[in-house]
């Protein structure tokens, strides 16, 4: 469900609330760990829906540093690539998590730039087993994302894929703030 969407400049950002493994888009990012070989969360349900040639790409990237991204193939996913960002763990703020958050978005559009895709969705990054603020979140995500646009021209869709109704409603208050509607 579309909760909102907003026009910026050449690109159309949106809100919406759904399981990001639907999703038809040329790349789907992963809330991933360091070890980028699987776990819970949305990383469980991206690797169980790409099957198990994702793993098998994910081991030969050898890891990931937090705040950083590194892209695979989507394999059975609809979704043509995964980008793995490695969202910081939440320990209350003062060990840079702010800026670590806003990394993963800012190095996914720069993948995203770099292989030419147009249309990329983001979970919520770090606002689950992570444990990040969801609202300080969404405001990071959003900011970041917008600020990214300038420097990838490629990409004309941006999808913040909320897996709650709640998490939807914060990015939406977020996102209402920039642009203009669509
Ligand atoms: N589609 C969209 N969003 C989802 C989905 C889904 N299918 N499933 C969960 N979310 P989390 P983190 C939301 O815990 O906090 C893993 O074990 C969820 O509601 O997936 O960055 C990794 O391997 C929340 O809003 O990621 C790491 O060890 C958001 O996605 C660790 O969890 C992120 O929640 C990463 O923790």
């Amino acid at each position: 469900m579309t909760l909102t969407a907003r026009q910026i400049g050449k690109a159309r950002l949106e809100v919406i609330v759904t399981d990001i493994t639907t999703l038809r888009v040329d790349a789907i990012v992963n809330a991933a760990n360091s070890s980028l070989l699987g776990g819970g969360g949305v990383d469980g349900a991206i690797h169980r829906a790409a099957g198990p040639d994702l793993v098998a790409e994910c081991r030969m990237l050898h890891g990931c540093k937090t705040g950083e991204a590194k892209i695979t193939k989507g394999y059975r996913l609809p979704a043509k690539r995964v980008i793995h960002a490695v969202g910081p763990v939440w320990n209350g703020g003062k060990l840079d998590e702010d800026s670590l958050l806003a990394s993963c978005y800012r190095r996914s559009m720069e993948l995203c730039e770099k292989h030419g895709l147009q249309s990329v969705a983001f979970p919520a990054i770090s606002t689950g087993i992570y444990r990040f603020p969801a609202d300080r979140a969404a405001k990071i995500a959003v900011k970041a994302v917008v600020d990214a646009l300038s420097s990838a021209p490629s990409v004309t869709q941006v999808v913040f894929c909320c897996f709650s109704a709640q998490s939807g409603e914060l990015h939406q208050e977020v996102l209402d703030a920039f642009g203009s509607p669509c």
